[in-house]
């Protein structure tokens, strides 16, 4: 089953969002493999957004990565990767339809509250980053009513 790595940012944390955010995962037939609210260091988020690293936006990203607890999830499931992306929303709360978890609780790209892999290949490895010991094994007894 493919696996994705969401987190939901200090700014998500802070606004109560995190109940909201895991409630979509789950009713929309996602299973949760793992989770912890954590706090991280500098270096672990330069790690996280190194592919961003020559962007202008790289160190106020790291600031807010780091300003507070986020909570670090991994979520299994059918294509969990790509309709991830489609419940999170386009990556600036303008542009992210109503619906989506940006376009219902963002205005600020900066402040755009869910990290969501976009490849399976950037999964597996922001998995590796977040969960060293990898995902919780375990099946939900209603996997028959969601998957054929
Ligand atoms: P996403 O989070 O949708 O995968 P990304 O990987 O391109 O988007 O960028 C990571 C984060 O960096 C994004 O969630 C918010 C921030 N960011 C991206 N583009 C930005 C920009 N033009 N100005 C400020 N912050 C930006
Ligand atoms: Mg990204």
């Amino acid at each position: 089953m493919e696996h994705t790595f969401i987190m939901v940012k200090p700014d998500g944390v802070q606004r109560g969002l995190v109940g909201e955010i895991i409630s979509r995962f789950e009713k929309k037939g996602f299973y949760l493999k793992g989770m912890k609210l954590m706090k991280v260091d500098r270096k672990f988020a330069e790690k996280h957004y190194a592919d961003l690293s020559a962007k202008p936006f790289f160190k106020s990203l790291v600031e807010y990565i780091i300003s507070g607890p986020v909570v670090a999830m991994i979520w299994a499931g059918k294509n969990v990767v790509t309709t991830g992306r489609k419940i999170i929303g386009a990556t600036n709360p303008s542009e992210s339809a109503p619906g989506t978890i940006r376009g219902d609780f963002a205005v600020e790209v900066g402040r755009n509250v869910i990290h969501g892999s976009d490849s399976v290949e950037n999964a597996k490895k922001e998995i590796a980053l977040w969960f060293p010991d990898g995902a919780v094994n375990w099946e939900s007894s209603l996997r028959p009513w969601i998957s054929e």
